[in-house]
């Protein structure tokens, strides 16, 4: 642990009241409005929460795997869009940067990255590659002291907001192709301009768009780690860490949703009695907890393994896989269990359902985590 007990049970006590007293009386709000409000913003950038898993020698907390989905299941007990605002900063935005950044990038960056003053995002998926990544097109040029890029990124999370992008793009010098490389390309660079907002299904609050690359030319110190050619296992590397967020926050919001399912059954009357009475309702609620629970253990099992410095692909595509089925499945049934009332916006289910479908398929869909379970399976069984 890189906290001591007291000081992580604080923290997490804080992030709960944080969340029950100024995060879920919000939500409709913010869902409304589509815009989670400044003065949320600054609360969330005082109590540190932009900088939970960036290293303490660059202004961040620092927390390990299993202190972050333990501070993630209690940040997964409201709207996800909450969560989303500081998600890049903690995870796919921050991360090139911690594992693969130079010493003069990680000062550059880290420390703002840290206290939420500067958002990052992460610009991987393209309009033509998306489960395969590796077949992204965006070029970066080799000329002079610099690069020029050209490409398209879409569903870029936070990057209207953003003012550092990881940007995944062909390397080609010269004497040809060096493969995938990844730079850091600061917002207001020319060249590099932003599509609209895009229109989603759910998560309202969080936003997403194209960037678009036009002969954007940035100085040869944006490349990351100064290394052509190993953007790609990088972006696969802070996928490994991503995932196991994303799970973490699938039992959250799973927790969060049973709670609402039973506070509502134990409410609402049918046939003279509360319908948390009726053993078909209690089936539902049961399925629900034994789930959630099933994926809190997987979550912290695959946390605590890399803690102790496993390489935890497989683990994390497993917990993510599982986890984010799991809590579309939990969010069907707290619809089913408020019947009708379900179906109302009024209840946060109704939002709730809407905004889980997406962790089925962003940072891998779950097919795309079947194929890495199966490959990292098979291998280990040949070996
Ligand atoms: N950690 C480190 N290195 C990894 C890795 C990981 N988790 N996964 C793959 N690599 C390495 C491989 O070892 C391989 O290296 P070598 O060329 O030295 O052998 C290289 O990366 C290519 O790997 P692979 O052949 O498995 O790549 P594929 O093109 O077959 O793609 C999948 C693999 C499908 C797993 C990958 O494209 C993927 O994760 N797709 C989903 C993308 C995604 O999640 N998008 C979400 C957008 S971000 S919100």
């Amino acid at each position: 642990m890189a906290l001591d007990r007291d000081t992580l049970d604080q923290l997490l006590d804080t992030i709960r009241r944080f969340v029950v007293e100024r995060l879920v009386p919000n939500e409709a709000r913010v869902a409304e409005e589509d815009r989670i409000p400044d003065e949320l913003v600054e609360e969330m950038r005082a109590l540190g929460l932009f900088g939970l898993t960036i290293p303490e020698a660059y202004g961040g907390l620092g927390l390990t795997m299993e202190e972050e989905v333990l501070a993630v299941f209690e940040l997964g007990r409201t709207s996800p869009a909450f969560r989303s605002a500081i998600g890049t900063n903690n995870g796919i935005g921050s991360q090139a940067i911690v594992l693969g950044g130079t010493e003069e990038q990680r000062r550059r960056y880290l420390p703002r990255l840290a206290s939420g003053e500067l958002i990052g995002s992460f610009a991987l998926t393209e309009p033509d590659a998306g489960s395969d990544a590796a077949s992204l097109r965006t070029l970066a040029v080799r000329d002079g002291d610099g690069y020029v890029l050209n490409g398209t990124k879409r569903y870029i999370t936070n990057a209207p907001q953003a003012g550092v992008f990881s940007v995944l793009a062909r390397t080609r010098g010269p004497e040809g192709e060096s493969g995938i490389s990844c730079f850091l390309v600061e917002a207001g660079t020319p060249g590099l301009r932003l599509g609209h907002k895009d229109r989603k299904m759910g998560q309202q609050g969080a936003h997403t768009c194209d960037v678009i690359f036009e002969d954007c030319r940035v100085p040869a110190t944006a490349l990351l780690g100064g290394r052509e050619g190993d953007g790609f296992k990088i972006a696969m590397r802070v996928l490994d860490k991503g995932r196991l967020h994303i799970a973490a926050l699938s039992v959250g919001i799973a927790e969060r949703l049973i709670a609402d399912a039973c506070r509502y059954a134990a409410e609402r009357r049918q046939f003279g009695k509360p319908i948390a009475e009726f053993q078909l309702v209690q089936a539902m609620i049961a399925d629900s907890r034994a789930e959630s629970y099933a994926a809190r253990c997987m979550v912290l099992d695959a946390a605590r393994r890399r803690d102790a410095g496993a390489v935890t692909t497989l683990e994390a595509s497993c917990a993510k896989l599982f986890a984010t089925e799991m809590v579309g499945r939990v969010a069907d049934r707290a619809v089913q269990i408020h019947g009708g009332a379900g179906y109302i916006a009024e209840y946060p289910v109704e939002r709730f359902y809407r905004d889980v479908r997406l962790f089925r398929l962003y940072e891998g869909t779950s097919q795309i985590q079947q194929l890495i379970i199966a490959r990292e399976t098979m291998r280990a069984m040949a070996g």
